[in-house]
């Protein structure tokens, strides 16, 4: 099943946050079969934290959505996040945007990502994967 996730960073050294967490996912979660740009976007929610950096990957996995959620958490806390709170600044964010056709509403995940609905760079990664997501 391809699915499409978007990773974010505001702190420490981002750049090498998405690179470990694209590294944890593609051995753990599902091999990495398309990349985004990297965006550097305002914080969306709460304003007054640092810019982030955004990446889209799309994968191929066989973990059911919420074992995939799992192992995201587990993959987030090796990457160095620790909790802060809602759309506060992270070490690494990992979050499911798309699973297929598949529609999930509860609490601890919901698919398609509501950040779709209302933010422009997770949109615009969207589009430029969404042929990966597809093939
Ligand atoms: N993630 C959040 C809250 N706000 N803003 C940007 N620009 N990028 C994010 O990934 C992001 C955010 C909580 O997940
Ligand atoms: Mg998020
Ligand atoms: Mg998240």
């Amino acid at each position: 099943m391809k699915v499409l996730l978007i990773l974010g960073s505001n702190l420490g050294n981002r750049e090498e946050n998405l690179f470990r967490a694209d590294r944890l996912l593609n051995l753990f979660a599902g091999k990495v079969i398309a990349r985004s740009e990297t965006l550097e976007t305002e914080p969306f929610g709460v304003p007054n934290q640092p810019r982030f950096l955004n990446r889209g990957v799309v994968i191929d996995t066989c973990h059911p959505p919420f074992e995939l959620l799992k192992l995201i958490k587990w993959i987030e806390s090796r990457v160095g996040r620790y909790p802060t709170y809602r759309w506060g600044p992270r070490v690494i964010d990992i979050d499911i945007v798309y699973f297929g056709s598949l529609k999930v509403e509860t609490p601890s995940l919901k698919i398609p990502h509501p950040g779709l609905f209302e933010r422009e760079f997770f949109k615009r990664i969207y589009e430029e994967l969404s042929s990966s997501l597809t093939t």
